[in-house]
């Protein structure tokens, strides 16, 4: 007996869709996993997605209500669960106030539980306080291209576009490990006579294919496209009557520019002088051009202002809004894009409307058939929320789709308040660190089970229908919302039978704002590709290359701005000698709670390390592959030593995907991006030692 599943990969932003073929032979079962075309990956599945049956089908699934007593967990039925979060919450809210509770969200939900995830803490629970782990991964982008476009949408191309791009910049993303099937689109652009750069500390397998490295200091970034900016506005690159008819501020930047010297831009960033001028000048003299950023540029105290320096370079050279030129902020998680845009973050209503604007309150109050002074305004980032947690501003905890206690920076404080609570629920479907501190656990489908929509990292909708379904007393997280609602009195509100019914609330809803998901129907998602947002009807097409005739501000024109160089604020220094970055490694997914379930990645790589300059090791007397302990001003970690000269002599690297002694957040610093509260995950300063000298 086979039964054929029809999937889409749970874990980064590309969103490949495979098929899971499960053969059952004298009772045991096997799995087979074939990759499907589709617009995106053009039928390409990475090792993650070629695994993500595993964890998804694991044993170690939690498949019943879980409930604390006496510091273990027992099983319950979902009504004692229930009963226990619905007396819970009124009577903390009772005693403290609305706001005494907070959410935490996440971007592998789908459209529908964001959207009903920010409706219920806004209506059901009346809270301010909702956020999610999007703000640590794509806040700063996202600040960045609605401050200089209007809009922000991951890229602002399709896909496809990259083949014909003469020169990319790829700054701060390791697309071969963290999106490796769109590598062929880079390829491809080579093959095509692209020039490719890639920035980026480490010499990493995506800067393999680059024709020039530049392998900055950590968190200089700013600066080193203040130098790129340099070259080309004194090489003669700058595209003229783009700027006078489709940009404001040049003449500010430009002025700021004068104030440039290249050989202190070499100086600060770590970069060669000659590097600097040929990139520039290879940007500055293609015909099209396009500039990536990811999570190297962006987590960063200055991230939103860093890309805003490389929109900069864009809009300096008319790079955008035509075929091969535009930006591309790579979006992470799975719905990194659609999750940020229809109500989880603190200060947003859905379709990217703002909670602080009178007539976007009024117009979703109509939707939603409430009062629009009764919506709470503006709440906090999600590191601000564990601040409030700590200090017990906030008494009770609502998480799901996330694993904070891992992946928040300065993570010895974030545990500690969160063992504070007065009451915690987790909805998840694995028992991550951060649920085991719970008091309550609702088991969650998973991707397999789970019908919703997900938007890719080009703005383009998907539709990924339950393939299986699921075990019995599990339920869907937009389920477990529209349950609550009701036991707190506002079943009218929560009326959904499915998720296509939270779908065409959330069509409505996003009528007429910048992500308008309107002309987007579950049919159509079946019969179609996928479809961009915008979509404002049913007979639009949506809109695959923004900015071509104008950019969505009130003039229509992009805003360029000044972007002071910008140094870390944790400088190193004789105890802390070494800058620490973080990321990823191909074979896992943030903090591990997924793929470490999966036999074949954990196989892989079942620890975590840390990059060294084989230099820099024999200064410290560490040799490869032994114990050392990395410590920064916050905490300390052990992880395995991996000597390599692909990274700076100055510099070191651990992934995030392992936690307890080798959690990296224990090190990571709480300084947050003032504009956009994103944590400066990509800079601090540490010590290592050999855990044994
Ligand atoms: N295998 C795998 N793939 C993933 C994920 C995963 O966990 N594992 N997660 C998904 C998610 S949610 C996200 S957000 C994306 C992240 O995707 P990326 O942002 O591409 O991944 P990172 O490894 O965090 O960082 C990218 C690169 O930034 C570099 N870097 C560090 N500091 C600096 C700096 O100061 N300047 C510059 N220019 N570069 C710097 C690092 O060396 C690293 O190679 O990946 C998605 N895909
Ligand atoms: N040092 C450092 N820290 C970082 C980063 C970094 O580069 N360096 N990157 C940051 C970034 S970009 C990100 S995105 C965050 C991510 O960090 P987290 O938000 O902690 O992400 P995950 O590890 O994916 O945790 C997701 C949890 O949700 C569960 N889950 C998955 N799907 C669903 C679902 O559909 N419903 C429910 N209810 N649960 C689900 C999973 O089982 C898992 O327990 O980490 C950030 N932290
Ligand atoms: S992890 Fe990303 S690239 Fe790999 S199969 Fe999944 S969606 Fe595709
Ligand atoms: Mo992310």
């Amino acid at each position: 007996m086979s039964v054929s599943m029809e999937t889409q990969c749970p874990f980064c932003s590309v969103q490949c869709k495979m098929t899971i073929i499960e053969k059952h032979q004298s009772g045991v079962a096997s799995y087979e996993v074939e990759p499907k075309p589709n617009a995106a990956s053009e039928g390409r599945l990475c090792i993650k997605g070629m695994n993500a049956y595993q964890h998804a089908l694991s044993e170690e699934r939690i498949t019943e209500p879980l409930m604390k007593q006496n510091g273990q967990f027992v099983p319950v039925s979902w009504e004692e669960a229930y009963e226990r979060i619905v007396s819970a919450f009124n009577e903390l809210q009772q005693e403290y106030g609305p706001d005494s509770i907070g959410l935490y969200g996440g971007g592998s939900l789908t459209n529908e539980t964001s959207y009903a995830l920010g409706k219920f803490a806004r209506v059901a629970l009346g809270t301010k306080y909702i956020d999610y782990n999007g703000r640590f991964c794509m806040s700063a982008a996202a600040t960045a291209g609605n401050q200089a476009f209007g809009v922000d949408r991951g890229l602002t191309n399709a896909l496809s576009e990259i083949r014909e791009s003469n020169c990319l910049i790829l700054a701060g993303t390791n697309i071969a490990e963290c999106q490796p099937t769109l590598m062929p689109y880079f390829t491809d652009a080579k093959a095509n006579g692209a020039f490719l750069i890639v920035i980026d500390p480490r010499f990493t397998a995506t800067a393999e294919m680059a024709d020039l490295h530049l392998k900055v200091k950590p968190g200089m970034d700013a600066a080193l496209a203040n130098g790129l900016l340099k070259v080309i506005v004194e090489g003669g690159y700058t595209d003229e009557p783009f700027l006078a008819d489709r940009t404001t501020g040049f003449q500010e930047v430009k002025d700021h520019i004068e104030s440039i010297d290249l050989k202190d831009i070499a100086e600060i960033t770590g970069v060669p002088l000659d590097d600097i001028q040929e990139a520039g000048r290879r940007f500055g003299e293609a015909a099209s051009g396009m500039i990536l950023t990811a999570r190297g540029v962006e987590q960063q105290t200055d991230g939103s202002m860093a890309v805003r320096n490389f929109i900069n370079i864009l809009l300096a050279t008319g790079k955008i809004g035509k075929p091969g030129s535009g930006y591309g902020a790579v979006t992470g998680q799975a719905n990194g894009q659609g999750g940020r845009e229809h109500g989880q973050k603190a200060d947003q209503l859905p379709g990217y409307r703002l909670i602080e604007n009178e007539e976007h309150r009024e117009y979703i109050a109509g939707v939603w058939g409430v009062k629009a002074e009764d919506i709470p305004r503006k709440g906090v980032s999600a590191y601000e929320m564990m601040e409030k947690v700590h200090a017990q501003e906030i008494r009770a905890l609502f998480l799901m789709g996330s694993n904070p206690i891992v992946s928040n920076p300065n993570a010895n404080f974030v545990e500690e308040g969160i063992r504070k609570l007065d009451f915690f629920v987790a909805a998840d479907m694995h028992f991550s660190e951060t649920a085991q501190l719970a008091d309550i656990i609702l088991p969650i489908a998973s991707y397999l089970e789970n019908t919703g929509t997900m938007t890719n990292l080009e703005g383009r909708v998907l539709l990924r229908e339950a393939a299986r379904p699921a075990p019995a007393d599990v339920k869907q997280d937009w389920e477990v919302l529209s349950d609550l609602a009701a036991l707190l009195g506002k079943e009218t509100l929560f009326p959904y039978k499915s998720a296509e019914d939270i779908f065409e609330e959330l069509r409505r809803a996003s009528r007429g704002g910048i992500a308008d998901y309107f002309g987007i129907t579950y049919d159509r998602l079946r019969k179609e590709e996928g479809i961009y947002w915008p979509c404002p009807s049913l007979d639009h097409p949506g809109e695959k290359r923004l900015f071509q005739a104008s950019f969505p501000r009130p003039d229509g024109k992009a805003a360029m701005i000044p972007v002071p160089n910008h140094f870390p604020k944790e400088q190193v220094e004789a105890d802390y000698p070494l800058h620490l970055t973080t990321g990823r490694v191909l074979g896992h997914y943030l903090t591990g709670v997924q793929t470490h379930k999966s036999p074949t990645l954990e196989a892989r790589q079942f620890e975590s390390f840390v990059e060294i300059h084989p230099k820099t090791a024999r200064s410290l007397r560490i040799s490869d592959d032994t114990l050392v302990k990395v410590r920064s001003r916050r905490g300390e970690i052990v992880v395995r030593s991996k000597l390599t000269a692909s990274i700076r002599e100055d510099t070191v690297f651990v992934p995030m995907h392992w936690d307890g002694i080798q959690n990296i957040n224990k090190l990571t610093s709480e300084e947050l991006d003032p504009a956009c509260k994103m944590p400066g995950f990509k800079v601090c300063a540490v010590s290592i030692a050999p855990l044994i000298s």
